[in-house]
């Protein structure tokens, strides 16, 4: 549910009755947002039609019209935020949440955006992608002095061109990113456009990433390479919420990149086009079919597909890694590696010690392993025939025949029609099992085993 915050606070008043109307006339109301549920789309109140997106466990910010300008007020602010079930963050983001809310508008609108700073430290927004005058880019120093804690500024500009965006502070840019400021913006088409079709449902959200100790709350600001938690708008699987579609809707999927590497976003079912970019629509003749496409740090995808297949479809970043949650990687491949008699000697010294991906690590997602608190499953979620065994960068499009239009909620699990599904064969195999590899001593049973505990890579052993 929509909170609003209210904005006496601002005006340094104790009560509502006590605020002037000149004052209260002057900045936008501050609305904030408390769920990280996906919100209904917002229906345009004021100003030019358009068809709104559905920001993945996001919203859109609301806006006041004041003399045909659409004016929004964005505050940079520590925010708490689920990333799934079970564990919080301590971030930073805007208006409640991180990321910020979806900024919506219609090309050729006149747009004023004032920032209020609620940080600790001074900050910017930088409107990534825009056509603006210098001095709105946001960039701290270069194009405009720092916003200070507790100061407001004003940006304003005409968005020229319709398309798919994003904004983020460039003032501590490592720091302020790592923590969760970034939010998404959509100039939709004045009227009709030839690049750009009408859709169905048009949905976005940002692919980002932070690096959170299992048992603790705040990121680590300085990791460049070593994340653990992989998340599309601040959530990781199974806290994603699953893209709902009805049968044969024409679908548009919106995604940009500010973690600190590239992401093969990959889609089950049906093939998708790339129909824009964040430098605008890709003319028809560029475009070829894909059922993944991968998203550079900095960019932004637009996808459009028919979603003519029923079924719930995985939707997945397609680094094996970042379709899981923490958990440190210098743990060793046990594959094929026999420990019968070794995990006895070792419980005699060691009581809690477990063994490990000696079958591979599926295990894991079945076993309750005891955790940290505030600490997800590496492998986690529950499909309707047992663990999915993802994290991090995974969903699911569920298209079905029987989903309203315009209805966005989650229809449960597809029932497959009889007959097709994947099922048991139950006739021994009497052909010859292939040769097993040799252990690398060249005899098998004298392997030598060496035992780390699970810890995460520190620089030595
Ligand atoms: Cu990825």
């Amino acid at each position: 549910m929509t909170s609003r915050r209210d904005f006496f606070r601002l005006a340094g008043a104790a009560a509502a009755a006590s605020v002037s109307p000149v004052a209260m006339a002057r900045l936008p109301e501050i609305v904030s947002q408390d769920s990280p549920a996906t919100q209904p789309p917002l229906m345009p109140t004021s100003g030019r039609p358009y068809n709104p997106v559905v920001t993945l466990n996001g919203w859109t910010l609301p806006w006041r019209m004041k003399d045909g300008v659409k004016e929004f007020h964005l505050v940079a602010e520590p925010v708490v935020r689920e990333i799934a079930p079970g564990m919080k963050a301590h971030l930073w983001g805007y208006n409640g949440q991180s990321p910020g809310p979806t900024i919506e508008v219609v090309e050729g609108d006149r747009v004023r955006l004032y920032v209020t700073n609620r940080l600790p430290e001074h900050t910017t927004v930088h409107w990534h992608g825009q056509r603006l005058p210098n001095g709105m880019d946001g960039l701290g120093g270069l194009t405009q002095p720092h916003i200070k804690p507790g100061q407001t500024f004003v940006y304003e500009f005409v968005a020229r061109r319709p398309g798919t965006f994003m904004y983020h502070p460039h003032a501590d840019e490592m720091t302020q990113m790592a923590m969760g400021m970034m939010g998404f913006w959509v100039t939709h088409p004045k009227g009709k456009h030839p690049l750009i079709e009408r859709v169905d449902r048009d949905f976005c959200f940002l692919l980002n990433s932070y690096d959170i100790e299992p048992g603790s709350y705040t990121p680590k600001v300085n990791t460049m390479l070593d994340f653990n938690l992989w998340t599309w708008n601040s959530r990781a699987f199974p806290g994603i919420d699953s893209l709902n579609v009805r049968l044969n809707d024409r679908v548009r999927i919106r995604i940009g990149n500010l973690t600190m590497t590239n992401h093969p976003i990959h889609l089950h079912g049906v093939e998708f086009e790339v129909t824009g970019t964040d430098g605008g629509p890709t003319p028809k003749g560029s475009r070829w079919p894909e059922v993944t496409t991968d998203i550079a740090v900095g960019q932004m995808r637009q996808i459009e597909f028919l979603a003519d297949e029923e079924g719930d479809w995985a939707f997945h970043c397609h680094k094996s890694h970042h379709a899981m949650n923490p958990m440190g990687h210098d743990v060793p491949t046990m594959i094929g590696v026999d420990h019968t008699g070794l995990a006895r000697k070792i419980t005699k010294l060691v009581p809690d010690y477990m063994v490990m991906g000696e079958r591979g690590m599926a295990d894991m997602s079945e076993m309750e392993m005891p955790l940290p608190d505030n600490t997800l499953p590496m492998m986690t979620g529950t499909g309707q025939f047992g663990p999915i065994e993802m994290g991090g960068m995974f969903s699911v499009m569920k298209v079905r025949r029987q989903q309203k239009p315009g209805d966005y909620s989650d229809p449960g699990w597809y029932r497959q029609p009889p007959g097709t599904t994947a099922r048991l064969v139950d006739v021994p195999v009497d052909a010859p099992r292939a040769p097993q590899a040799a252990s690398p001593q060249g005899h098998d049973g004298d392997i030598e085993v060496q035992v780390r505990k699970p810890t995460r890579h520190d620089g030595h052993h």
